[in-house]
């Protein structure tokens, strides 16, 4: 049994023997960052293996989502979700976009489709969904709506590295859905790049203009054609993403087994339920959420500090809702009356650890605790809603 603490998620990492050639050529050549060569060639091989035409690295996913919101020259109101990491209405905040947030779908907890119309105004330019845990969104429902209001689609596609969706037959990338997709690739995510991110963009003209937005907006030396800010990746980051890239399959496949486990030894466990894997979906895994529903004997703060005594720092993303940080809880959107699905799910959820290395005795324990927890006589509340009734 493992006596050092478990986090939530533990980075992979190549051998180092294997990253050590690739840091001799940039010791050797001295170039360090501007498009070098193993940005560029982490560009394609990105767009080879994701299976997508354009994509332009980034340093993190905050300014690939800010620079994607420049590059579609997004103002006025962006309809998006609560239920997700901050950065995704901060990239809002930082182009002075007035985020509108609408509830999530208690199945999938991603933007819910039919909230989104009554939320379009006037001001509304655009829409922000997130692939949450690497579900993919009723891409679909929301192109639909898109087109007919004449609004951008932009997706948080942070957690849906590799994720990919049956289509016409064929397995394809989430990713191409939307004007943008935004990914990151830092230390937490299913491929790492230490700090990284990309934007995913239909054509070599949109990638041309996200080129020169991270690069300050400079064309050539002497020409700024816009007011761009310095979102490039490093030549050390893009050649670790290059030796990451050789092992991700490895790992995500691995990261399977694991969730594979949990869901054999948490069947069946007292208000304790798991996300169903929607059809026709390959998953990347990345994040393990469990929903403590009220029927759950020591409730979803009883288990995260239970687990905290065993050693095993489970998280509670994502809580608090961003609606309910300081700079965001006065919006009209922020009132709890109209996020019912999303504040349940704030209250339910539990992100257990998953990665590849995590040892299968780990998993078991933390299944053990899971299970005591739902040992003593359940309080039902009926204040609460319940969400993903088994
Ligand atoms: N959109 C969405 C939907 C996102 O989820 C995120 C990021 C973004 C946008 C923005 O992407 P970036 O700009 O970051 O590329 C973490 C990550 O920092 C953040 O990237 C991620 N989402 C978010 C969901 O999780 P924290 O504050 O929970 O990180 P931290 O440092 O507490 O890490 C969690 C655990 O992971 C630690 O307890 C231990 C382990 N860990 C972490 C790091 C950084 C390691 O073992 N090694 C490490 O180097 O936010």
């Amino acid at each position: 049994m493992s006596k050092k603490p478990i986090y939530v998620t533990q980075p992979e990492l190549p051998p180092l023997e294997e990253f050590m050639p690739y840091l001799q050529k940039i010791w050797d050549s001295r170039i360090l960052t501007n498009s070098g060569p193993f940005h560029r060639m982490l560009e394609v091989a990105l767009c080879e293996h994701l299976g997508v035409k354009h994509l332009s690295l980034f340093s993190n996913a905050t300014t690939a989502l800010v620079t994607a919101l420049q590059s579609l020259r997004i103002t006025g109101e962006v309809i998006t979700t609560p239920y997700s990491f901050v950065a995704t209405a901060h990239s809002l905040m930082w182009n002075g976009i007035k985020p509108v947030f609408v509830d999530v779908d208690p199945v999938t907890l991603n933007m819910d489709p039919a909230k989104i119309e009554a939320a379009i105004t006037p001001q509304t330019t655009a829409i922000m969904p997130i692939h949450c845990y690497g579900t993919p969104c009723d891409v679909d429902a929301i192109q639909r709506i898109a087109d007919d209001y004449n609004l951008k689609v932009i997706y948080d596609a942070a957690h849906a590295f590799g994720v990919q969706r049956e289509e016409e037959g064929e397995m394809r990338s989430i990713l191409n859905h939307g004007d943008l997709s935004v990914l990151s690739f830092h230390a937490t995510k299913v491929f790492n790049t230490f700090e990284g991110g990309a934007i995913i963009c239909p054509d070599a003209k949109t990638k041309q203009r996200l080129d020169h937005l991270k690069n300050f907006g400079f064309v050539n030396e002497t020409t700024v054609v816009a007011t761009g800010i310095n979102g490039k990746m490093s030549e050390f980051n893009a050649a670790l993403g290059l030796v990451q890239l050789k092992h991700v399959d490895n790992h995500i496949a691995a990261r399977g087994a694991v969730e594979a486990r949990y869901r054999e030894l948490l069947r069946g466990v007292p208000g304790v339920r798991l996300l169903d894997r929607p059809a026709g979906v390959t998953p990347n895994h990345s994040y393990l959420p469990i929903l403590l529903g009220p029927d759950y004997a020591i409730g979803r703060d009883g288990l995260y500090q239970r687990l905290r005594e065993h050693d095993v720092m489970a998280r509670r993303y994502f809580y608090p809702l961003i609606s309910d940080f300081p700079m965001y809880r006065g919006l009209p959107s922020s009132d709890p009356a109209g996020l019912p699905v999303a504040r349940a799910a704030a209250d339910q959820v539990l992100c257990v650890p998953i990665y590849p290395a995590l040892q299968d005795e780990d998993v078991v324990r933390i299944a053990e605790v899971i299970r005591s927890g739902a040992v003593a006589a359940p309080v039902v509340r009926e204040d609460v809603p319940l969400l993903l009734a088994a």
